[in-house]
């Protein structure tokens, strides 16, 4: 169990999302194709095709090399590259679930640092490509909850954050972790607006962070993310809903105390601190017991939502003192 699983380096090597995505691409050629037959969606499929290369632009669709598998994977069936790109939250390039794909492409995600700040032996600012340079990346197909009630199964490239974390090396005082998003007007369209108090602020206790399953990701279907999945640098945290999971990070500091989060911040009685997935403690306006997979479409029914969002296994021990009714 949990044990990494080396990609052959021959170049024969072929990950569960690029079969699985090839899949999709044919499951969507197939349903293309015979919807023209029908002449139901006749003069589509040409659009379909365009409409998808615009997602992200060729140029940004770098392949990210030797990716390792990961034995945390879930087998379940990833959302197509379109469904993880095209439907977000990031508000900082607005509020729709469609904004982010439409104002993020003008976005530079490069160049890039990331400064480390608190209780840490190696604090300072940091050059994206050095700070990822001396890590191991890894495809991990996760299950992503939104605290709206919806699930994607994404697979993400990302490097375990306790890897990370270790070279930092943080000391005993450091008892938190808490991650800043960038805070730029000219390039941020969603921040004029005072939907939240910016910057986007995210935190974990270092139980959490240095759990095997939380992950810095830098890509997703093999190449690398795309702005308005948060590029360059996001935290991924699948136990918990997907506000936890901070795009575009800037800062990372090492503290002592519960650092402030902007949801919890915005809307206290509705965001914990925590937020881990729990289908038994309802959002105060709606029910957290079921949830929408994204494309599988409108008429499909919800789905149960799993304990820890399925996770159970790998993250209950963390909370067993824990009161997730009043630490929600
Ligand atoms: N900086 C920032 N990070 C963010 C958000 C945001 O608005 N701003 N939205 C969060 C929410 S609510 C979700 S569900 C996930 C969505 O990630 P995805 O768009 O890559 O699927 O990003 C999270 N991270
Ligand atoms: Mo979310």
């Amino acid at each position: 169990m949990l044990i990494r699983k080396p990609s052959k380096l021959d170049g024969s090597d072929i990950r569960p999302s690029e079969i699985t995505s090839k899949a999709n691409y044919m499951n969507r050629r197939q349903f293309m194709e015979a919807g023209l037959k029908a002449g139901a969606i006749a003069g589509s499929a040409g659009f379909a095709g365009s409409a998808l290369a615009a997602v992200v632009p060729e140029e940004r669709r770098g392949k990210i090399p030797d990716i390792v598998d990961s034995e945390f994977s879930t087998d379940e069936a990833p959302n197509s590259y379109d469904d993880i790109t095209t439907y977000n939250n990031f508000y900082e390039f607005g509020t729709g679930k469609g904004d982010p794909v439409r104002n993020a492409q003008d976005f530079e995600p490069r160049p890039w640092t990331i400064t480390v700040e608190g209780h840490a032996a190696k604090t300072g600012t940091f050059d994206f490509d050095d700070f990822i340079k001396p890590h191991t990346v890894e495809e991990r197909i996760y299950r992503m909850r939104c605290v709206e009630a919806w699930s994607m199964v994404i697979p993400w490239v990302g490097i375990p954050l306790a890897d990370i974390i270790k070279r930092l090396e943080p000391t005993s005082k450091a008892r938190y972790v808490a991650f800043e998003t960038l805070n730029d007007r000219k390039q941020m369209p969603g921040l004029r607006s005072r939907v939240l108090d910016w910057p986007y602020r995210e935190g974990l206790t270092m139980e959490e962070a240095t759990n095997p399953l939380t992950i810095m990701a830098v890509g997703l279907y093999g190449e690398t993310l795309p702005n308005q999945n948060g590029a360059p640098l996001r935290l991924v945290v699948p136990w918990k809903y997907g506000f936890k999971g901070i795009k575009s990070i800037v800062k990372i500091s090492f503290v002592e105390k519960q650092p402030p989060t902007s949801w919890n911040m915005s809307a206290p009685h509705e965001y914990g601190f925590y937020a881990n997935v729990n289908p038994e403690v309802n959002h105060p306006r709606w029910s957290q017991a079921r949830e929408r997979r994204i494309g599988q479409g409108v008429f499909a029914p919800k789905q149960p939502t799993l304990m820890f969002n399925g996770y159970e296994e790998y993250v209950a021990d963390l909370y067993k003192d824990l009161d997730l009714r009043r630490n929600y």
